[in-house]
């Protein structure tokens, strides 16, 4: 996979050279380069902002430097190539979720365009729409300055899903969110640490029963931290074990889907 960022703090990327994603380049699974938004520039001041239209706060960033890096980007390619996905980062994007990586981690080609939270000329986008499928894309509801920090988080949660680029796929398999779950706890050496003990049943090795207490704390966390995730659970097909389960966690199972029991407890752990 090729990626290109283009940012005003090139500097902002330079974690992308180290752990899994620096190996990952080194191992040519991952062609990465990062561009400077003020090297398309054409004034003596190198200038990338100016004052909104219609008034307000802040700074907006003006069309043709990012229109003069993009084409720059864009034109970098072959003939035959498909047009590459331009990952805009906002708070006003689509919601980027693990289902967003694995879907953009089968492209041939990412470009990023870091602008700042006030935004980029709304015209860029349209204008880049010829080039590019432009994807405006958040991390979540909050706010950050600009779009670097979640291009590092972005650029990880793809490179990561690349082939080759975590060493046992396996680990990938069993992740949160990979089934619509947050992840199980775990627990390593020694049993017994401070007056705490891992629980029995994963030093029992009965592995049917191990894999039944690691789904059930999936569901316990995930009805805990995260009960808007079970939401979007397929419940149609779990086994009774599973049913009962849920049922002591204050959910019954309707049509297929869980449905949080209207005199269940305020705390659902
Ligand atoms: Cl992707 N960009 C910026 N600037 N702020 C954000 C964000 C992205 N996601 C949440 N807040």
């Amino acid at each position: 996979m090729r990626v290109d960022v283009v940012s005003i703090f090139p500097e902002y990327l330079a974690p992308l050279e180290l752990s899994l994603i620096g190996k990952a380049r080194q191992d040519g699974l991952l062609e990465l380069s990062v561009h400077d938004l003020r090297d398309f520039t054409t004034d003596r001041h190198r200038t990338v902002d100016d004052t909104p239209y219609g008034g307000g706060a802040g700074m907006v960033m003006k069309p043709e430097p990012w229109a003069q890096a993009l084409a720059a980007v864009a034109a970098d390619r072959p003939g035959d190539a498909a047009k590459p996905v331009l990952i805009v980062p906002s708070p006003a994007g689509e919601r980027f979720t693990q289902a967003t990586a694995h879907e953009l981690a089968g492209e041939e080609r990412l470009v990023f365009a870091c602008g700042r939270y006030e935004g980029i000329d709304e015209r860029v986008m349209e204008w880049a729409a010829g080039h590019f499928t432009v994807r405006p894309m958040s991390l979540g509801d909050y706010v950050l300055n600009g779009g670097e920090v979640a291009v590092l988080a972005m650029v990880e949660a793809i490179g990561r899903l690349l082939p080759g680029v975590v060493g046992n796929p396996e680990s990938l398999v069993e992740e949160s969110h990979s089934d619509g779950l947050l992840e199980y706890p775990v627990y390593t050496k020694p049993s017994s640490w401070r007056d705490r003990e891992v629980p029995a049943v994963l030093l029992s090795g009965n592995h049917g029963k191990i894999a039944q207490w690691r789904r059930h704390e999936q569901y316990r966390r995930t009805a805990e931290r995260r009960p808007d995730l079970l939401e979007q659970f397929d419940a149609a097909k779990l086994p009774r074990a599973d049913r009962t389960a849920f049922a002591d966690l204050g959910y019954d199972i309707v049509d297929g889907h869980l449905m949080r029991r209207a005199d269940a407890g305020g705390d659902s752990a």
